[in-house]
């Protein structure tokens, strides 16, 4: 004898959540390693674009591509001035190589979702709401992360950025070219800068202290300053087999030392400094390398650990060079100062979100950079962070529950109804 059916506990918009999350799965998914490929201005990206594009418009968001290639869909209601300044919500699509689906697209299908949830409860903004996606957040194709948002903002000059290449040697120029985007059109943006009265960003937690303290949202309180650096070793190429050991001049030593210093540094300074990306030339397996690439992400709690992480590397690398015969260069690629978030906003979503969600909200630091790094250094910018019950992410076991990006979704509609209300 079986009992009734068991009612369903679904929570309609975890379903809601679940099903739209089906739509982007598979779209720059490696079967292999299950990561994300979803370079900028590549196919994969490109479909995810198409997709956010189509559901804007299904909900009725106008949206308007920026010369530098971010996606802005506006909501603004009948009777609502467009040229006030908008609340801005979104993220990016772009992930690393074999990276995590969440870091990025949780953001834009959170936002989405949260509209819907808006017009459900019948509200209305009292000003333009709008939905962001973001190009090149990673730098995971041509080397500098939040290319986008950079390039919005000034902070980067669209001569310096259309030239960046990807490992093939294609520029921005020409990725954008071949996505049918006009190059010349690219660089700051400072109308549609204004229309950004203030910039909230959700994003699954790249860490493990919401687990901790089992919450399932947080607020950002501040970014880690971080910057990238490639180290150039130069040895002298020979063959394998016959150079005697005493005659080399191998960078690879040199490098190998670094990589361990970097490591041994960092953990002296209670910061973080990886090594992940290597290139060598002529990278053959019976050949002494002439020259290693390598690419140094150093991050810390405040620039003076940061300096002093990357001039102990600098000086161990110098170091070890001089006895293995070799040289190093170290050139700085890209740095972020520390962003520290709006408080006054960073209090008051906090304080909307808590009252939607009848809990405390932790508010945390975190050493991952964003877009909305960026966008801190001009207009008021915040952070939702939603659980990750593992803290991996960049990596393709990245995740959240859905029932906690159920509730992201909702701690941003609370948000966005508290700043975009009359
Ligand atoms: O590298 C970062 O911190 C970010 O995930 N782009
Ligand atoms: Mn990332
Ligand atoms: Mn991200």
């Amino acid at each position: 004898m079986t009992g009734p059916a068991p009612v369903s506990t679904a929570d309609p918009l975890v379903e809601r959540f679940r099903a739209m999350w089906a739509q982007l799965a598979g779209i720059g998914r490696d079967p292999g390693t299950g990561g994300y490929l979803r370079y900028a201005w590549s196919a994969a990206e490109l479909t995810c674009r198409e997709w956010f594009t189509a559901e804007a418009r299904r909900r009725g968001l106008a949206v308007r591509p920026d010369g530098n290639g971010n996606l802005w869909a506006d909501w603004i209601p009948s009777g609502v001035d467009p040229t006030s300044p908008a609340v801005v919500t979104g993220s990016h699509f772009d992930s690393v190589p074999h990276g995590g689906g969440y870091d990025g697209p949780l953001g834009i299908v959170s936002a989405l979702l949260a509209v819907d949830e808006l017009r459900e409860r019948g509200f209305t903004p009292a000003r333009p709401v709008t939905v962001a996606a973001f190009v090149e957040e990673e730098g995971g194709r041509f080397g500098l992360a939040c290319l986008g948002s950079r390039l919005l903002t000034g902070g980067v000059s669209a001569q310096y950025a259309l030239a960046l290449t990807d490992s093939d040697g294609v520029t921005v120029a020409e990725a954008m070219q071949a996505a049918g985007a006009d190059p010349a059109a690219a660089g700051p943006d400072p109308d549609r800068l204004a229309r950004v009265g203030v910039f909230v960003e959700l994003h699954v937690e790249q860490g493990r202290a919401l687990v901790d303290l089992g919450a399932p949202v947080g607020v950002a309180s501040m970014i880690w300053p971080h910057g990238r650096w490639r180290l150039e070793f130069t040895g002298a190429g020979d063959h394998a087999g016959t150079t005697r050991m005493v005659d080399r001049r191998d960078p690879m030593l040199t490098c190998a030392h670094t990589v361990l210093a970097a490591d041994a540094q960092a953990r002296r300074l209670g910061a973080h400094a990886t090594i992940g990306r290597v290139a060598v030339r002529p990278n053959a397996t019976n050949a002494i390398p002439a020259q290693v690439h390598a690419w140094l992400d150093a991050r810390a709690a405040d620039d003076t650990a940061l300096t002093t992480l990357v001039e102990a590397v600098g000086a161990e690398a110098a170091a070890r060079a001089q006895a293995d015969g070799t040289s190093v260069a170290v050139v700085r690629e890209s740095d972020s100062p520390p962003v520290a978030f709006d408080p006054d906003l960073t209090d008051r979503i906090a304080t909307a979100v808590g009252a939607q969600l009848t809990g405390a909200v932790p508010v945390l630091p975190t050493a991952a950079g964003h877009d909305a790094g960026v966008l801190a250094g001009h207009v008021p910018t915040a952070m939702i962070f939603v659980r990750n019950p593992t803290g991996v992410s960049h990596a393709p076991t990245e995740h959240a529950t859905d029932d906690d990006c159920a509730t992201g979704v909702r701690a941003l509609a609370a948000a966005l109804a508290d700043l975009a209300g009359r």
